[in-house]
């Protein structure tokens, strides 16, 4: 996933400190004091250059990102605030090169090239200062970035929903090779998590999800956000988990409110709702499981199973194994 591979973004100071260091080896190596301090400032500038053109570069470019992506990114951080912080390193990058430049030039006709030198190495370490609160937002929404998990397109995608406590990261981690924290209180999963199920020559990617209150959009939480953002972008199918006994701690009524609404808010994704912890209630006319005793689990893999099965997706990755190399 793209998002693994952005580079640390160093700090002003730290591009600086490099930048300067180049230029004073260059320095040293021209024995004539004016060709030194002209050397010494492209040194600089041209390092600065590179050094904030290739965090820029680097970068993820938002326009090419699946909408899962952009609505995670938007909810964490703001894709338009990151564009404004590289377009920021942009013009910090160009800018340094052109005062560099004119600079060295200068110096050409200069008698004191060493109070030049002073000069244009101010100037650009004033520049690359005024965007350190970009280079450090970068590499904070950098970090975070980078642990999200690599969901992938091509890829049959079941998104396990409902609401908290009700035992959907205690599924996933039954039947995939995921390890989702369970515990009994709401919102123990905080953001979306993968795991792989396999099955023979294909795999299913499992996609656990916060727990969603059924209340107003406006009231969610982040937590809840990103899990409508995995159900709404990625699903090829959603499993909606319901908890009959109500040991959640939300009341039936409630959790039946909330299947209704993310169904109808996601049609044309196939559906499918199961009652867990049928250990302590069952509820007729749907499957019922209990990941606790482990009865009823085999069905609804089966029924998972069957959607793969009749899924485009399988079908393109059925094809792609059969056209020889
Ligand atoms: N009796 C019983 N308890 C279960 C069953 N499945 C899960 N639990 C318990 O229910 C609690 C919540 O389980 P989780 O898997 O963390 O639930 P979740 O839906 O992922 O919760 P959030 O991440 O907070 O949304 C834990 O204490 C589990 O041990 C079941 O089949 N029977
Ligand atoms: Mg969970």
């Amino acid at each position: 996933m793209e998002f693994e591979n952005i580079p640390t973004i160093p700090t002003a100071d730290e591009i600086l400190d490099r930048s300067l260091r180049r230029a004073a080896a260059f320095k040293k190596e021209k024995s004539n004091k004016d060709r030194a301090n002209e050397e010494f400032i492209r040194a600089i500038y041209s390092s600065v250059y590179d050094k904030l053109m290739d965090s820029v570069q680097r970068y993820p470019s938002f326009d090419q990102l699946s909408p899962f992506y952009i609505d995670i990114t938007n909810l964490l951080f703001s894709v338009d605030k990151i564009r404004k912080s590289l377009g920021a390193l942009q013009w910090a990058a160009e800018t340094a090169r052109k005062v560099g430049t004119s600079y060295a030039r200068d110096m050409r006709q200069s008698e004191d090239t060493n109070a030049l030198r002073k000069q244009a190495t101010a100037r650009i370490a004033s520049i690359v200062h005024q965007v350190d609160k970009d280079l450090k937002y970068l590499n904070e929404v950098r970090n975070i970035l980078r642990k999200l998990p690599d969901i992938r397109e091509e890829e049959f995608t079941v998104v396990v929903a409902g609401y908290p406590n009700v035992g959907k990261s205690s599924f996933i981690n039954l039947i995939s090779s995921a390890t989702s924290e369970v515990a009994g209180y709401a919102f123990t999963t905080k953001g979306i998590l993968v795991g792989h199920h396999e099955v023979g020559r294909d795999r299913i990617q499992i996609v656990d999800t916060p727990g969603i209150l059924d209340r107003p959009v406006e009231e969610r939480n982040v937590i809840e956000c990103q899990a409508i953002a995995a159900i709404t972008n990625v699903a090829d199918m959603i499993l909606f988990i319901i908890d009959a006994s109500e040991a959640c701690g939300y009341s039936l009524e409630s959790q039946l409110h909330l299947m209704e609404n993310v169904r109808d808010a996601t049609r044309g994704v196939p559906f499918e709702v199961v009652i867990n912890k049928s250990d302590m209630k069952e509820l007729s006319g749907y499957l019922n499981m209990s990941t606790t005793s482990e009865e009823g689990v085999d069905e609804v893999v089966s029924m998972i199973r069957k959607y793969l099965e009749s899924s485009p997706k399988n079908l393109i990755s059925r094809n792609r194994q059969e056209i020889p190399e």
